[in-house]
């Protein structure tokens, strides 16, 4: 038995069957931890989706601003925009149930030393902080006015009832959860910088670099990052490693370590570079 945590699939389907294979995965034995953003941009999202759904019982997975993205599209809040791969999901007999599942993912996943993220946490944030923020998050999403807060996160003047919670603090968390990468010297978000940190100008960090940052003793598992691709340390697993943009998909086996990569497919061709 064991727990795999894999980055970002995007939709790449046969790159993480094969990374599967790779690691002769068992699913009745060995455990996936997916970083999100299964879907979108990629050529195969419903097949991924599909196929984890299948497998829930040995996956955890949490939510990327795709898969948020995704369940915009699907109440239709959204406008599509350029480089989109998501209609064959939306057509499918099998949506509701296959966005049913989406819809109920945790923003934050907490398992002994290991706390897993899609993009990251503000400094801040306590591992109890973030745990909490995922959980009030899951609550108004599955609540009755999940769908006006899907809407609410995409339109600044959506409408939203009073007792519905606190819609700033759900914004950020949502912001930050799904899509932090370097954070200002005020400790905001900075997201007009995708690059690799190296690139960033001067006053910037990487949120997982940031001073006294408060989950400093726990092993942060993210994604999001394709420009700052595999990193390992102590302290973070970095999981993106661009398999939507024709590098590869990474898996890191948690009890050792061990890390096994899949190219991406030599005949993909990535649409757009964001
Ligand atoms: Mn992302």
């Amino acid at each position: 038995m064991a727990t795999y945590a894999i980055g970002d699939i995007q939709g790449c389907f046969d790159p993480f069957r094969r990374l599967l294979d790779r690691i002769h995965f068992d699913p009745k034995a060995d455990r996936l931890w997916l970083t999100g953003d299964l879907v979108n941009r990629g050529p195969a999202s419903l097949e991924v989706l599909r196929f984890v759904v299948d497998h829930q019982d040995s996956i955890v997975s949490v939510l990327g601003n795709h898969d948020i993205y995704l369940l915009q599209r699907y109440l239709g809040v959204v406008k599509v925009k350029a480089f989109d791969t998501l209609q064959d999901i939306l057509r499918a007999p099998d949506a509701p149930r296959l966005l049913d599942w989406l819809r109920h993912r945790p923003l934050v996943h907490r398992d002994g030393p290991y706390l897993m993220v899609h993009a990251g946490l503000l400094p801040s944030w306590s591992a109890e902080d973030a745990v909490e923020r995922s959980e009030e998050a899951s609550r108004a999403l599955l609540g009755p006015h999940g769908n006006l807060l899907l809407a609410a996160l995409r339109h600044e003047a959506s409408p939203w009832p009073d007792e519905a919670g606190d819609l700033a603090r759900l914004r950020e968390t949502f912001a930050v959860m799904t899509r932090a990468r370097m954070l200002d010297t005020k400790g905001g978000l900075r997201e007009d910088f995708t690059g690799p940190p190296e690139n960033a100008p001067a006053g910037l960090v990487p949120w997982f670099d940031a001073k006294n940052r408060k989950t400093g003793s726990s092993v942060m598992i993210f994604g999001h990052w394709a420009a700052l691709g595999l990193r390992i340390r102590t302290d973070i697993l970095a999981l993106d490693s661009g398999c939507v943009w024709g590098q590869a998909l990474s898996a890191v086996r948690l009890e050792d370590r061990a890390v096994v990569q899949e190219p991406s497919d030599p005949s993909w061709r990535p649409q757009s570079a964001e």
